[in-house]
C-alpha cells in the first residue's frame, strides 16, 4: 500500500523548505514565487522504533521501513483554479494523493514576501484569510470536475470513484517562528481556525537546519528550543490516523520489514500487501504481539509461553502484529 501526500499552500509559505526537510531531495526552496515548478516527489520512511527492537532480535541483515510519498506542487494563488500562477496544472497531481498537507505561513519575516503582497501585521487574522484561499480554490476545483463529468451524457461507473479534493482528509501544518514553537496560546488559536482538523506546529527554517541529523540529534536539537514531539513524526502519525491505516511486521534474520495496511483489514489482505499470491494461497498467519515479542526477548521464548498464535483468514489484523504467513502457491 502506498501512502501518498500532496503538500498545497499559497506561494513562499515554506512548502518546499519543509518538503526538503521531510526528504533531503534537495527541491528548490528559493525565495520568489513559484521556485518548484515541477512537481517533486519524495519517498520518506515511518519512524517506528518497533523495527530497531526487531533488527537487534534478529541480527537481521536489512531493515525496511513503511514509506509516505509526499508530493510538493507549485503554490496556489487566488484564482487557480481558473489558471492564475502554474497551480491549477499541478492539482493532477494532488488527485491522486490519499491526505493533504496545508501548510500555513505563520511566520514573521518581512525579507519573505506574502503571496498577496501585504505586509505582516496580524498572523492569526492572515493565516485565516490564506487558508480560505486554498480551500476555494480546491473547491472550485472539484466544481469544474463535477461539470466536466456531468457535461458526459452517459453516466460512467468510472465517475464515481473521481478522488475529488475537498473530499479528501487534511493536516493543517503551521509554519511558525521559533517562538511558535513553544507559544501555546498561538496554536491553540491556530488549531482553532482548522477543527476538527488536524493542526501541526513546525519551523520549516529549523527543520532545514535539522536535514541530516538522526532522529536522537533531532530530538536533542529541538529540545534546546523548548520542543518535545518531533513534528515530522507527528505529520506521518497523524496522516496514518486520518487515513486509518496501521502497520504490521515481519521479521526474520533477512529483512525486518513494516508493512502499512487499513485498520480491520483481515489476515489474507495483510499478505496481499506483501505478494497477490500470498492473499490468494493463504493458508494461516503465525502471528505474535510485538510487546510480546519484546518481553520474551525471542521468538522461541514467545512460543514457549503459548504466545505464538496460528489465525485464519478472518483474523482481523492490530498494529504490532509480528507475522509469518503460511501459504500455497
Ligand atoms: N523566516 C522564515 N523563512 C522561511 C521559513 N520557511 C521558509 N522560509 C523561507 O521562505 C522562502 C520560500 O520558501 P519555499 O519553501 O521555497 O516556499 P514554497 O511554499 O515552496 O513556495 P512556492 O514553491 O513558490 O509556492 C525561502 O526563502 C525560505 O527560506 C520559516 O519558517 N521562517
Ligand atoms: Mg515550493
Amino acid at each position: 500500500m502506498n501512502l501518498k501526500i500532496g503538500i498545497v499552500g499559497l506561494p513562499n509559505v515554506g512548502k518546499s523548505t519543509l518538503f526538503n526537510a521531510l526528504t533531503n531531495a534537495g527541491a528548490l526552496a528559493a525565495n520568489y514565487p513559484f521556485a518548484t515548478i515541477e512537481p517533486n516527489v519524495g519517498i520518506v520512511p515511518v519512524p517506528d522504533e518497533r523495527l530497531d527492537v526487531l533488527a537487534k532480535m534478529y541480527e537481521t541483515d536489512k531493515v525496511v521501513p513503511a514509506t509516505v510519498e509526499f508530493v510538493d506542487i507549485a503554490g496556489l494563488v487566488q484564482g487557480a483554479s481558473k489558471g492564475e500562477g502554474l497551480g491549477n496544472k499541478f492539482l493532477a497531481h494532488i488527485r491522486e494523493c490519499q491526505a493533504i498537507c496545508h501548510v500555513v505561513r505563520a511566520f514573521k519575516d518581512d525579507d519573505i514576501v506574502r503571496a498577496d503582497n501585504k505586509p505582516e501585521e496580524d498572523i492569526l487574522k492572515q493565516a485565516k484569510d490564506d487558508i480560505d484561499i486554498i480551500n476555494l480554490e480546491l473547491q472550485l476545483a472539484d466544481e469544474e470536475t463535477r461539470a466536466k463529468v456531468n457535461a458526459k451524457k452517459k453516466k460512467d461507473p468510472a465517475d464515481e470513484n473521481i478522488p475529488y479534493l475537498t473530499e479528501k482528509p487534511v493536516i493543517y501544518m503551521f509554519n511558525v517562528d521559533e517562538n511558535g514553537l513553544t507559544d501555546q496560546d498561538l496554536q491553540s488559536k491556530l488549531q482553532n481556525l482548522v477543527k476538527p482538523s488536524k493542526a501541526i506546529f513546525i519551523n520549516a527554517k529549523l527543520e532545514e537546519e535539522m536535514s541530516g541529523m538522526s532522529r536522537e540529534e533531532r530530538k536533542e536539537f529541538l529540545k534546546s528550543y523548548g520542543v518535545e514531539h518531533d513534528a515530522l513524526e507527528e505529520l506521518i502519525k497523524a496522516a496514518y490516523d486520518t487515513l486509518n491505516l496501521q502497520s504490521f511486521l515481519t521479521a526474520g534474520k533477512k529483512e525486518c520489514r513494516a508493512w502499512t495496511i487499513k485498520k480491520g483489514a483481515t489476515a489474507p489482505e495483510a499478505a496481499g500487501t506483501i505478494h497477490t499470491d500470498f492473499e490468494r494461497g493463504f493458508i494461516a498467519a503465525s502471528i505474535c504481539n510485538f510487546d510480546d515479542l519484546q518481553n520474551y526477548g525471542s521468538e522461541k521464548a514467545v512460543r514457549e509461553a503459548g504466545k505464538l498464535r496460528t489465525e485464519g483468514k478472518t483474523y482481523i489484523m492490530q498494529d504490532g502484529d509480528v507475522v509469518e504467513f503460511k501459504f500455497n502457491v
